[in-house]
């Protein structure tokens, strides 16, 4: 996993350069954001169930995926998609704090468009849940907070498009 401050420096390193100033300008609004960015975490992690299941009921209750024949249909299925949907909640999070989606490359991303392919979960679905959370999270830290965790929610629909 890697961070906004290690990948910068990094790359400066290769190069055995000073950061340049458009990474330091990448690194200060970092920083700045920085207690935006930790305020939003703490209200996620407080809401986080709520979330998850104001996101469920506004993309997924109801719809032919929860009806019989459905992949969400039995209480097994439908508590692994909502176990799916904290994932995604809990490492967007992480990421957002990290300010880099590596994070969600290696552990969630990672043969994750597979697994669902193999089993049958509704790929398009899935996105479409990961865009409502967006709108239920941004909702509840504000606009500004929800841009900077609204990137990584669409870092993880475009890993699985
Ligand atoms: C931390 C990283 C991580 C992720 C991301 C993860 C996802 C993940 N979701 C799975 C299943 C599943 N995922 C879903 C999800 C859904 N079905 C729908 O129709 C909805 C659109 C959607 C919810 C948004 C369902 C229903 C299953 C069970 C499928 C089955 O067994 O038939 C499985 C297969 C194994 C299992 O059932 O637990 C994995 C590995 N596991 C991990 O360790």
């Amino acid at each position: 996993m890697q961070d906004a401050i290690t990948t910068l420096i990094n790359s400066s390193d290769v190069q055995g350069k000073y950061l340049d100033d458009a990474s330091l300008e990448n690194l200060q609004s970092y920083f700045r954001s920085g207690d935006l960015r930790a305020r939003a975490a703490m209200t996620i992690s407080a809401n986080a169930s709520m979330i998850v299941t104001k996101t469920v009921a506004k993309a997924l209750l109801y719809t032919d995926i929860t009806a019989p024949g459905g992949n969400m249909y039995t209480c097994r299925r439908y508590a692994a998609c909502v176990r799916d949907m904290d994932y995604f909640l809990r490492y967007g999070t992480y990421a957002m704090l990290a300010g880099d989606p590596s994070i969600l490359d290696e552990r969630v991303l990672n043969g994750l468009k597979e697994t669902y392919n193999s089993l049958g979960v509704p790929v398009g679905a899935t996105v479409r849940a990961v865009q409502a959370m967006k709108e239920v999270t941004t909702e509840m830290v504000g606009a500004e907070a929800g841009r900077e965790i609204g990137t990584f929610f669409d870092h993880i629909c475009s890993g699985l498009s």
